[in-house]
Order: structure tokens, then C-alpha cells, then sequence
């Protein structure tokens, strides 16, 4: 388990995770609210909404890619520590030393060189390094954003990587198939240009037509989709799936054709492949009726208890238990002039000090003060309580606390 020495003062004070020990320095910024966390997987939780969904996906690829003698080829590993070096999150994925995920404001720093996974796809070099060609990994992944019915600061990926060798890309093919371009001129921005357009299309069909499979596979044959063109630093061509649950569009996975350095890097560098990454609550919610991404860490029976005893292809709807009102309270306060200040830091002291509280947290309203210069934000918070009413009493002393707590850490003036 994870335990936090002090909070205030981060340089020279240690972090445990597990046992280990990381010195702080100027890039801490993990909470002992986000550190407990670890360890709580919901994913292998026997009976939690996230298990059974990601046993529907284990099957999907169990069932989906045998090898010869109809044994399973991928691997599933979810066991993973969500604790990993910045090399892993971002470097090994050619994530741009300028990108903004690397900024503390949007991801979780032990120190500045470990941090909380920020996606399952940091896993993916080591993987490929020790040989593997076709993984799904599942794990929690972190992520300083925004609160609201479905974002959350811990949330669930899996991350699959399947790598083709010239003969498997044969095999489906029908034909001899070469990897690689050795004619520039066939280069267009639809491919990485060290690939020819042949194995490019015959990966990006195989992983388009897998995505799809898997999706129907779960939501059922009518389940309508589309495809959006997207941009990661780790794979090209890339793409993002989107399906339409109740006449809403929602992001399903961000996916792609694994950039050739990687493989290379990894010791794959002969061969070609397909990655993507989806978010366990992001499908899990539709699929079994979930309203809020926080009943996933609901300890309350009335909730855990639906999902008991399902039979294996038992498709059920959460019943909420009932819906309690909301409390809306609103603070606007004065920027500190002496320090940065950026909304994610607000957002996490509203968790740390509101939790499981607080529905949603909204910059409302903003301004600059003509004469002296000085920033105003107003942020509206949500607070309802999953398995209660609240009284305003109730909130009001949350609220206080958010009050003073965002006064004295981030400096803030109160108007
Ligand atoms: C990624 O994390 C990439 N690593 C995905 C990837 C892997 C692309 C491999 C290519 C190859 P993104 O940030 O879009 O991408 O997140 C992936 C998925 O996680 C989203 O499609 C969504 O389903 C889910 N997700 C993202 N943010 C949240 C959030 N705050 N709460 C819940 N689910 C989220
Ligand atoms: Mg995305």
C-alpha cells in the first residue's frame, strides 16, 4: 500500500509505494487521496462491473486469434504496477519532450523520473522487448483532469498490441507481401513512410476489422460506429472509435499502427503491427447502464451486489438504488499573483477535500480586472451523494473546507 510523508512540502520528502521508497523533488505531485488508489485493482475484483467486462474482452481475443493447435495466442497481463518511469509513459512511445501530457499539471510525478501510468501503453515496449507479439495489458491508469458523471482521476485501460511477421501477413494476404518500401515515391501521409502501402493496408484492415469484432462482439451486431481520423505520437496511421450509445457518440479507443522506431527500439524491427487503447468505464457504463464513473468505486452493497453471481454471457442494467438530489454550491475567487495557477490544481483539491462527494466541478466564469489586472474564476460544484440525501449543512461543511484548503495550498483570495 502507499503511504505519503507530507504533502505541503514535496522536494526532499519521500513517497512508498509498495514497499519503495521514491525521494520527491520538484516534480511530486501525487496526493495521499490519489495514492490510495493503488492497489485497489477493481479490475481482478471477483464480481466488480470492471472484472466482468474485461473477462468479455479476454474471451473476445481468446476466441478471436488461436494459434495452430487452436490454443489462445494472446497473452493477458494485469498485474502490472501503475508505478513506471517517464521513459516508459512517454519516451519509449516518442511522446515529444514538449507534450503537453508530460506537464505536472496533467499527470502524476513520484519524482521526475517515476510516475503513475497516465496509459496501459506504457507497458508496451518492455513487452515487445521481451518477445511478445500479441498482449492485452488491463491496469488502473492516472490522470489530473476534470470531474464530472464520466472522468474520473483513476480510471481502467486495456492496451493490446498485435505484431505481424512477414509470413503471418502472407497468410492473410493470400500472397507474397513485402513489409517494407523500398520505392519513395509510393510515400503518403496515410502511411509511415518506411512501410509499403500493401502492408499498411492489410494492418490497418486487420485492426480496424478486430476493433469492430470485438466491439460487436460485446454491444451486439447492431451497434452503430464510426470511425475518426486521430493523432498519437506512437502510431500512424492512427484512429479513434466511436459508438453511438442512446443517440450519443462516445470515444471508445484511440488505436493505430505502431511507429516503426518502436518496434525497432524494441527489437522488432523486421516486422509490422497494430496497437490501441480503450477505457474499461468508458464501455463498461453503456453496456451495463452505470450513470456515474464513482459508483465503480462504490463500497456499497446495494450496488456491488447486482453484479453478483451473473451468468458468463449474463448481460444485466444497474438498477440505481435511487437518485438523491444534487447541492449546488458556487466559489469565485482571485487568482495568486505570486505563482501559476491552472484549473487542474483545483479540481484535485475539490477531490481530496469534497470526494466521492462531489459530482462535478465546472469553471463557470471568468475575468480580468480592468485596472489592476487580477484573474477571477468562479467554479460551479456538484455535490451529490450516491446513496443519500445530502443536507446543506452536510455541503456547506465540505464546502468551507474546499474554501479554506484552496486558500491556504494554492493561494488563492476568497471574493
Ligand atoms: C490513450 O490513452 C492511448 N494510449 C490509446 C492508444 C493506445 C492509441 C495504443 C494508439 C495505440 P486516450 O487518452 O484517448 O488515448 O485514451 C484512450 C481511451 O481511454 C479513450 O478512448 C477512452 O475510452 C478512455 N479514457 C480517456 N480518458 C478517460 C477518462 N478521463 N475517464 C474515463 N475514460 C477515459
Ligand atoms: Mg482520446
Amino acid at each position: 500500500k502507499a503511504t505519503y510523508s507530507n504533502i505541503s512540502c514535496a522536494a526532499s520528502k519521500s513517497v512508498v509505494v509498495d514497499g519503495k521508497s521514491y525521494i520527491g523533488d520538484e516534480y511530486t505531485n501525487v496526493t495521499p487521496k490519489i495514492l490510495s488508489f493503488i492497489g485497489i485493482n477493481n479490475h481482478n475484483r471477483k464480481d466488480h462491473p470492471l472484472n466482468l467486462f474485461k473477462q468479455r474482452l479476454v474471451d473476445f481475443f481468446y476466441d478471436h486469434f488461436r494459434g495452430r493447435t487452436g490454443n489462445p495466442i494472446f497473452s493477458i497481463y494485469d498485474k502490472i504496477s501503475p508505478v513506471v518511469t517517464t521513459n516508459e509513459n512517454f519516451d519509449s512511445l516518442l511522446v515529444p519532450k514538449d507534450h503537453p501530457s508530460r506537464n505536472k499539471t496533467d499527470s502524476y510525478y513520484l519524482n521526475k523520473t517515476h510516475m503513475l501510468r497516465a496509459h496501459c501503453t506504457a507497458h508496451q515496449s518492455e513487452l515487445i522487448k521481451m518477445g511478445l507479439d500479441n498482449f492485452v495489458i488491463f491496469g488502473d491508469v492516472y490522470r489530473r483532469d476534470e470531474i464530472d458523471a464520466t472522468h474520473y482521476p483513476v480510471f481502467h485501460q486495456a492496451d493490446g498490441v498485435h505484431i505481424f511477421t512477414p509470413n503471418e501477413l502472407e497468410l492473410i494476404h493470400g500472397s507474397n507481401v513485402n513489409i517494407f518500401d523500398n520505392d519513395k515515391n509510393n510515400s503518403n501521409n496515410e502511411k509511415q513512410e518506411v512501410y509499403s502501402i500493401e502492408a499498411n493496408d492489410i494492418v490497418t484492415n486487420h485492426l480496424k476489422k478486430t476493433l469492430v469484432a470485438m466491439i460487436k462482439k460485446v454491444f451486439g451486431e447492431e451497434i452503430e460506429y464510426r470511425w475518426i481520423s486521430e493523432y498519437f505520437p506512437f502510431t500512424h496511421p492512427s484512429f479513434e472509435l466511436e459508438i453511438n450509445y442512446n443517440g450519443q457518440w462516445i470515444e471508445a479507443l484511440g488505436c493505430g499502427v505502431i511507429r516503426h522506431e518502436i518496434l525497432k527500439n524494441a527489437g522488432a524491427g523486421n516486422r509490422i503491427g497494430w496497437a490501441f487503447g480503450l477505457g474499461l468505464e468508458r464501455l463498461a457504463m453503456p453496456f451495463y447502464s452505470i450513470p456515474d464513473i464513482r459508483l465503480f468505486w462504490s463500497k456499497d452493497s446495494g450496488f456491488l451486489n447486482q453484479f453478483q453471481n451473473l451468468p458468463k454471457d449474463g448481460r444485466m442494467k444497474y438498477k440505481p438504488i435511487s437518485i438523491y438530489p444534487q447541492c449546488i454550491n458556487d466559489i469565485s475567487f482571485w487568482l495568486p499573483k505570486e505563482k501559476p495557477f491552472c484549473p487542474n490544481d483545483f479540481y484535485e483539491l475539490v477531490g481530496n477535500y469534497g470526494g466521492q462527494l462531489v459530482e462535478q466541478v465546472k469553471l463557470i466564469d471568468q475575468f480580468t480586472h480592468p485596472k489592476t489586472g487580477n484573474v477571477s474564476h468562479c467554479y460551479r460544484i456538484v455535490y451529490r451523494h450516491l446513496e443519500k440525501t445530502l443536507s446543506q449543512a452536510e455541503v456547506n461543511e465540505v464546502h468551507k473546507l474546499i474554501e479554506i484548503n484552496a486558500t491556504q495550498i494554492l493561494g488563492i483570495k476568497l471574493r
